[in-house]
């Protein structure tokens, strides 16, 4: 990886050991924190991939499986620095995706969605770096910047909505939040603070959450949900079917909302009784009480086969893309007066 001819000098651990002991104490300090680092990172590749280091070394030496996995920790500590780098440089970015109710085709809220700007790359969806962020504790800072973004810009698009559509329910925000985001948001009144700095009100905010929270240890899940719950905010299970979640203890949870993962919903044109495995599975939300959102909704084929399902809300590719606040708000002002003189239109009766 070097940049230029280099030499190497090969230093035995005595020598660093001892060059290290006589070194500046802050130089010190960093090394070691460089070098833990480094050793974890490469722990835990391995640990993923199932091999043994020292065994792997003293078998074949440095073989190419090894030298992959090197690569890979490598490159997680890259994506870990550039990741503390995007938050000091306000790199991250929040994308919007409407919600729409089912029978009027007017939107009932947003998904927040976390972008990552990148100086070279552009934009950077989170499932390229959401792994290292969980996994570096990283998440946390970032989740919590989403929320608050998400907050910020509610009442922004709560004002265009009301203009069309004063006295409907206000529009909602989702966001998502992964699961150790869960464990530090249900202590020390986080969210709390975070809904008050910015005078939302909780009732307007679902928490995604994913079915690994619930299977990982449901005890510690239910404990931190309901603490969350408390402060009046609503929670979605996200991507539902895609887990392992088992259906028999899914009423454990206090889950307001269920959202149909779209491998789901794109199965209704596949697959011969996909049409019945969403129903069934609107089936089981309504026994537990909660609302259901069918996503990843992508043309009109599909909607025309679910939309007379007892299903709340559609989010998908359909209705719109995810675009950034402004687009978004420029679209919502649109799709407002559009709805609002179709449902004008339209015949009370009949
Ligand atoms: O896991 P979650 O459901 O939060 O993931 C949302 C992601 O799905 C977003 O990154 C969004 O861009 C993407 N998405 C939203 N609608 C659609 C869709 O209709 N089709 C597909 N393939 N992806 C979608
Ligand atoms: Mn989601």
């Amino acid at each position: 990886m070097a940049l230029e001819d280099t030499v190497v000098i090969p230093i035995d651990a005595e020598t660093f050991q001892e060059k290290l002991g006589s070194s500046d104490p802050m130089a010190y300090m960093f090394l070691r924190v460089i070098a833990g680092r480094y050793r974890w990172a490469l722990r835990r590749a391995l640990d993923n991939q199932n091999i043994n280091s020292s065994k792997t070394m003293m078998m074949g030496g440095m073989d190419t499986r090894y030298m992959r996995v090197r690569e890979s920790a490598i490159s997680r500590l890259r994506i870990e620095q550039d990741l503390q780098e995007a938050i000091e440089k306000d790199q991250f970015v929040v994308y919007y995706q409407p919600i729409v109710t089912m029978t009027t085709g007017v939107i009932a809220g947003f998904e927040a969605l976390l972008r990552w700007n990148h100086p070279e790359r552009g934009i950077i969806a989170p499932g390229e770096f959401v792994g290292v962020a969980e996994e570096s504790g990283l998440i946390i800072p970032i989740g919590s910047w989403v929320i608050e973004k998400a907050c910020e810009d509610l009442p922004r698009f709560q004002d265009v909505f009301n203009q069309n559509f004063l006295g409907q329910p206000e529009l909602f925000m989702s966001v998502n939040v992964s699961p150790k985001q869960i464990d530090k948001l249900s202590k020390l009144d986080r969210l709390k603070a975070i809904l008050d700095t910015h005078g939302t009100d909780p009732g307007n905010i679902k928490l995604e959450i994913t079915e690994d929270l619930l299977v990982t240890s449901p005890e510690l899940a239910v404990l931190a949900l309901d603490k969350i719950k408390a402060t009046g905010v609503e929670l979605a299970l996200d991507d539902f079917g895609t887990g392992y979640s088992s259906m028999s203890y899914l009423h454990r949870f206090p889950l307001d909302v269920l959202k149909i993962d779209r491998t789901f919903i794109n199965a209704v044109n596949s697959e011969e009784k996909g049409l019945e495995i969403v129903q069934g599975i609107i089936g089981l939300a309504r026994a537990l009480r909660m609302q259901v959102v069918a996503e990843g909704v992508e043309d009109l084929e599909t909607l025309n086969k679910i939309r007379h399902l007892d299903c709340d809300y559609l989010q998908g590719f359909f209705a719109s893309k995810p675009w950034p606040l402004e687009a978004m708000l420029a679209s919502l002002a649109r799709h407002c007066r559009s709805r609002a003189k179709a449902l004008a239109e339209q015949p009370m009766v009949g």
